[in-house]
């Protein structure tokens, strides 16, 4: 009987892949930690852990099960660190005649797998991961011969096909599509966040592991353990947890932020989802069921507005990913040139709001949406940072971190470096918007009133300065008219200060 080799990427930890239905006695699954994998970019160290942590489980489980494993870790003195050649010694060793992998997620990946295949002498197939809503080209299809590229109209046709949230006749349920004018609110303290489900994952012995190698990593580990799920059963109850506790708030602040809540009403679901444990469809049917369990006290806002991020913008952006790669990583649009400050990497500023979100991202490898998009990003988009260093960040600091969601958030959605194509217009604001959404000008430095003087607060500066910079490739965007009609109204005297302290801000941004 033909023996098969089949690859599990580190993403790929689907225990319900139609791979594992059945234990074929033929058939050796292969996992491996790589140095390659491990040095694509700078991880944050519990990034790392949490990948490894998480593979290691699901090989136990597999075994459990039945299936043949063999796994390679990180210091295991056969592991050849690279896919090829630890494959390759494989199929020698095992006389394979198969070799068989499932579609990676991400491009570089993909042409790895694709250029290794044709090496092979032996056959091979690739299957899909059956782990997302849409295909890889699906988004094609949706945008064929339209100029305009919105996650609205994706997210209408996916509510449509999928029948979720909608009345019999088709219309959307609850009278709109899209509740986002009410996702916007200040938190405070009168909405009480229930206490963190956390996970006492202990990871010392691959921190041991992963010691011996002097891996280069990012952030620290607090008592060597990982709090978010690693495991499928775990990321069952962080679902589970969410819907009863945090879904009835969720859309309210989902775009809020707060210095002493790192994670407010989120699901912390990205992790175990980009690794593929737990699936989109699961998340969206368990959180639609508790809905209907609980209509009294769970306004349709809260839930629409947590559908939307797992069916709307999480398959919009592989969509897109997919679409516009291998250009989307070179775009450029503002032709931005700056390196990334260092406070970054230190949480050393005076702008308190910088200093708590890279605080957080070091801590626990994670900040919410909207620190990502309207601080870190915002900051780094107004003081001409160089996308591919941004990227580079983005890509290493976060736990969810792979770069088929990663990019086309931060170079797209936040940078506006693809000229348009996934943001209708740039992520800017100056400190107004901040206020209003934080507690963090309160603690700060900086007045966030204050347009001109040394207090002023660099985001009104640097705001200011970026539609006066931005003007001529911005002008023709409606959605910018009115910031650009405030512009015109500014005295000469203040356009002066706004230039000069920007381009300080933009030279000098770590003495900030
Ligand atoms: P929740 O707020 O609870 O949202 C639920 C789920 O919706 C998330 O788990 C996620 O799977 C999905 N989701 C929400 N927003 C988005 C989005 N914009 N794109 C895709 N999926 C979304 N998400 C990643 O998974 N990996 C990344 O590397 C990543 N990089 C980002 C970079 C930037 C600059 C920005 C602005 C956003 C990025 N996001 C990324 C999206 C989002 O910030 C995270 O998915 C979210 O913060 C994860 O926390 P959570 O699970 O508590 O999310
Ligand atoms: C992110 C990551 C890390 C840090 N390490 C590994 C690894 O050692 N082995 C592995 O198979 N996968 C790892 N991954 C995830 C891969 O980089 C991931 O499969 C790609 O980013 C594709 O999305
Ligand atoms: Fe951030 Fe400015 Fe507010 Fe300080 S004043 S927290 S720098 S927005």
């Amino acid at each position: 009987m033909e023996g098969k080799l089949r690859l599990i990427l580190g993403d790929q930890l689907n225990i319900n892949h139609s791979w594992f239905s059945k234990v074929a006695p033929n058939t050796t699954y292969v996992l491996c930690e790589q140095l390659s994998e491990a040095t694509y970019t700078r991880h944050h160290l519990q990034k790392l852990v949490g990948f490894f942590a998480a593979m290691r489980s699901f090989a136990v489980e597999l075994e459990r099960l039945g299936h043949q494993v063999i796994y390679f870790k990180i210091n295991d003195p056969s592991n050849q660190q690279d896919f090829s050649k630890n494959i390759n010694q494989l199929i020698t060793a095992k006389s394979i005649q198969k070799f068989e992998y499932q579609l990676p997620d991400e491009y570089r990946l993909d042409e790895y797998f694709k250029k290794y295949c044709m090496t092979l002498k032996i056959s091979y197939e690739a299957f899909d991961t059956e782990h997302f809503y849409t295909t890889r080209t699906d988004l094609l299809h949706y945008f064929k011969g339209k100029k305009n590229h919105t996650m609205e109209f994706f997210y209408r046709n996916m509510r449509k096909n999928y029948g979720i949230l909608l009345n019999l006749d088709g219309s959307p349920y609850g009278g709109k599509w899209n509740f986002d004018s009410l996702n916007q609110k200040k938190w405070n303290t009168k909405s009480p966040i229930p206490s963190e489900l956390k996970f006492s994952n202990n990871v010392a012995g691959i921190l041991a592991d992963i010691k011996q190698l002097k891996i280069e990593t990012i952030g620290t580990i607090q008592n060597e353990t990982i709090a978010l799920p690693i495991t499928r059963s775990q990321a069952l109850k962080q679902l589970e947890f969410f819907c009863t506790h945090l879904l009835m708030y969720f859309g309210d602040y989902q775009d809020a932020m707060h210095t002493e809540q790192p994670f407010l009403f989120h699901s912390k679901l990205s992790f175990a989802l980009n690794l593929k444990l737990i699936s989109p469809k699961e998340i969206v049917q368990h959180s639609l069921s508790h809905y209907k369990k609980n209509q009294d006290k769970i306004h349709i806002s809260q839930l629409e507005g947590f559908i939307r991020q797992i069916l709307g913008w999480r398959e919009y952006m592989r969509g897109m990913y997919w679409k516009f790669m291998p250009d989307l990583k070179q775009m450029n649009y503002f032709n931005h040139t700056h390196k990334l400050p260092e406070f970054y990497w230190t949480a050393k500023t005076k702008m308190n709001c910088l200093k708590c979100a890279v605080q957080t991202s070091l801590d626990f490898s994670y900040a919410h949406h909207i620190q990502r998009l309207m601080i870190l990003g915002n900051f780094a988009l107004l003081s001409e940072v160089n996308p591919d260093e941004l990227d580079e960040w983005f890509l290493g600091i976060y736990m969810d971190a792979v770069q088929w969601v990663q990019l086309p958030n931060t170079r797209g959605m936040s940078q506006y470096a693809d000229g348009g194509l996934i943001a209708t217009k740039p992520y800017v604001s100056a400190a107004s918007y901040v206020n209003r959404m934080s507690d963090y000008c309160k603690g700060c430095h900086y007045d966030h009133n204050a347009k001109t003087g040394d207090k002023s607060c660099p985001f009104n500066s640097l705001y200011w300065n970026f539609l006066i910079q931005k003007r001529p490739l911005l002008n023709d965007n409606n959605r910018m008219k009115m910031m650009f009609s405030l512009l015109d109204k500014k005295s000469p005297n203040e356009v002066e200060f706004i230039q000069d302290r920007a381009r300080d801000i933009i030279q000098h941004p770590d003495r900030y």
